[in-house]
């Protein structure tokens, strides 16, 4: 059985645990593609958050959006990257989360995405909760589970 302890985390806000925002790697909104894509290779990142110039989240955008968009019919047309900006190539149906969350919500979205993107109380980005984060709270708490 698990001890009332060792699951105290799942009502505890996410707040001190995220990545902050000046540590994620983005790229703004009106940026292109070529910039993106150097983003993307550079930090080895597979996603990462596009903003606005007041660090509002406006979408995530990946590798495979990038590719995606540059497929000719017999080649990828790296030419055509300078050309097209962020905006058109971004998802913008984005799971956000606010910063006093607690971690038995992101719990189920984790699940299904690697990150989640946080919002503070003005609906500025925050930062983001990852994957690993909840991995090592969840281990911490199996290992203190009684045997
Ligand atoms: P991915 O880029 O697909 O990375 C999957 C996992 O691989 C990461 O899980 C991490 O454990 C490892 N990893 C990848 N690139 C890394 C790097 N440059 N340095 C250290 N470890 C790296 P998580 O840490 O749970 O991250 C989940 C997702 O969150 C990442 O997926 C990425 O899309 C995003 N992410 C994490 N940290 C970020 C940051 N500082 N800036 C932007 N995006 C970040």
């Amino acid at each position: 059985m698990i001890s009332v302890n060792s699951t105290d985390f799942l009502h505890e806000s996410i707040r001190d645990h995220i990545i902050s925002s000046e540590k994620v790697a983005h790229v703004q909104i009106g940026n292109n593609a070529e910039h993106a894509l150097l983003v993307l290779t550079k930090t080895g990142y597979s996603s990462i958050p596009v903003l606005d110039p007041q660090y509002r989240l406006k979408g995530l955008l990946s590798m495979g959006m990038i590719t995606e968009a540059i497929l000719g019919l017999e080649r990828i047309e790296y030419e055509r990257l300078s050309g097209m900006k962020v905006d058109e190539l971004m998802q913008t149906d984005v799971p956000v989360i606010g910063i006093n969350t607690e971690f038995r919500r992101v719990f189920d979205l984790l699940i299904n995405h690697p990150f989640l993107c946080v919002e503070d109380e003005e609906e500025m980005f925050a930062g983001i909760m990852t994957r690993r984060v909840l991995m090592k709270k969840l281990k911490k708490a199996v290992y203190t589970m009684p045997r």
